[in-house]
């Protein structure tokens, strides 16, 4: 997109993935929250059946069996174990605790690699082969060096594939950190010449990558307890990847009985992953996800934010995020007159151009679906109906358009002025019905996003909201 700054990009590409991953199970739970929005009673049968519906869609999206257990053991007992607090009605309460849960089960915030001042920082990777670690080494070296501008060195003790050594040097020569070459076929040895390297050297931190196991084989991972041992790290990572569901979990599970794992990068997001991985590996391994692989390129490596996640799974949209953008991008001023026009519900197509206007600051169309809830539905239909930030120069060209009287009232278009007004903005007259269309529900929406507010959010985040929501696309 023309004129959004690299990080926000950056950002968005990554929604897209989340989106991907969890579309299923958003649409589930959309679905979900949807059957008991509003109700003001929620009965034991009811809630049953809800809790029945979220572990299908959770055993569905390849979470590991014993992370649903636990989910819904725990979201049951903290229901049926809270009075229902008069200000809060018991459908919100379901989701405020399901979110819990799930925020419990991702983590609550990003846990960053712990670099020590004081001493040298000793990293060891470990994961079964084609998991993404030796790639993962460099990422991660690459991230530490543009973030801290830390020395540090690589280290290979895979002492059975001779090509692995050479893949870690190459790695390491194109992310310029250094790299510990040596001929040792001991890993005991390949630790502490490494350690011994490493001091001469005055690195702050080290990184050991190690040989793969295509699958949980005994004498590698006694091996792996042993390098453990001996090379002391303060941080052991497990990549695993998210493509391989359940597996993923299993082998997790035998990693963190082995050695003390600190903490996961999950690799291969930007695959057709259905999430489970994401949502087991912390639970199973008692730590937490800190980084994820989005593609086969050094950079495409990003820091991993359960909370967000968590809000997207349950269709709330990353209002967060959302807000975050907003306040950086938008005209404050602009922002509370048009929210205020909605309150009193006369937001008219003059506001509407605003709006358009606003949403391209805000780095287009596709960046603030993504974090809105019922995102991968309107995603989709972006998609097919090749919706596009050009598309709303020519929306707010039919805007201009139209006289002032007709902007207020939108009522007086009718086929007449139809054609006057697609021909003085160069478009065709279905693109203003369109446009007609998309106002219309633009309003309705509004409407929908004040009621959610009076108990759902809060009505300042409300606020702040309502100048920028796109119209529904259909
Ligand atoms: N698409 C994608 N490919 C990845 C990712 N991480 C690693 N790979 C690829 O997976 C393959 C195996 O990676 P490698 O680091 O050698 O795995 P290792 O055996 O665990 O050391 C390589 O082709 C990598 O480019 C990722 O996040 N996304
Ligand atoms: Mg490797």
């Amino acid at each position: 997109m023309i004129g959004t700054p690299a990080h926000e990009f950056r950002a968005l590409v990554l929604n897209c993935y989340w989106r991907n991953m969890f579309e299923t199970l958003n649409d589930k739970f959309e679905k979900i929250v949807r059957s008991i929005r509003g109700k003001a009673v929620i009965s034991e049968s009811d809630l049953d059946s809800t809790l029945r519906e979220i572990r299908i869609a959770l055993l569905e999206a390849d979470v590991a069996l014993v992370v649903v257990k636990d989910f819904i053991n725990t979201v049951k007992e903290n229901i049926l174990g809270k009075e229902v607090l008069k200000s809060i009605k018991p459908d919100q309460m379901i989701i405020k605790l399901v979110q819990d849960e799930l925020v419990n089960i991702l983590g609550a915030e990003n846990q960053p690699i712990k670099i020590s001042t004081s001493q040298m920082t000793k990293i060891l990777f470990c994961g079964l082969q084609g998991s993404g670690k030796t790639t993962s080494v460099a990422k991660l070296a690459n991230h530490l060096v543009k973030s801290s501008k830390k020395k540090v060195l690589l280290s290979s003790a895979d002492i059975y594939r001779p090509a692995a050594q050479e893949q870690l040097k190459i790695l390491a020569e194109q992310v310029q950190v250094n790299f510990f070459n040596h001929n040792f076929n001991s890993t005991n040895q390949i630790v502490s010449e490494t350690l011994e390297h490493a001091k001469k050297n005055l690195i702050d931190v080290v990184i050991l990558d190690t040989a793969g196991r295509q699958v949980v084989d005994e004498t590698l991972m006694n091996e792996l307890i042993e390098i453990e041992k001996f090379f002391k790290p303060q941080e052991t990572l497990l990549v695993a990847d998210a493509l391989t569901g359940q597996d993923a979990a299993n082998v997790a599970k035998s990693f963190s009985e082995a050695v003390n794992i600190t903490g996961s990068i999950l690799t291969r997001i930007d695959g057709d992953s259905r999430g489970g991985a994401a949502l087991s590996i912390k639970s199973i391994t008692n730590s937490p996800i800190k980084f994820i692989g989005v593609g086969e390129k050094i950079d495409n490596f990003e820091s991993f934010h359960p909370e967000r996640i968590a809000q997207r799974i349950l269709g709330m949209g990353d209002i967060v995020s959302l807000v975050e953008k907003a306040a950086e991008n938008i005209d404050q001023d602009e922002m509370e007159t048009l929210a205020k026009k909605m309150s009193k519900g006369n937001f008219d197509l003059d506001d509407f151009a605003k709006q358009l206007k606003q949403m391209g600051k805000m780095g287009g169309v596709s960046g603030i679906l993504s974090m809105l809830p019922g995102v991968s539905k309107a995603q989709k239909l972006m998609a097919e109906n090749k919706i596009s930030d050009k598309l709303i120069n020519h929306q707010i060209a039919i805007i201009n358009s139209m006289t002032k009287k007709e902007r207020a009232d939108p009522n007086l278009i009718k086929a007449s002025r139809k054609i006057r007004i697609s021909k003085g903005s160069g478009t065709r007259v279905q693109d203003v019905n369109k446009l007609l269309k998309q106002f219309l529900q633009s309003q309705k929406m509004m409407k929908r996003m004040k009621s959610m507010g009076k108990g759902g959010i809060p009505s300042d985040l409300m606020q702040k909201l309502q100048g920028n929501l796109p119209p529904k696309i259909n």
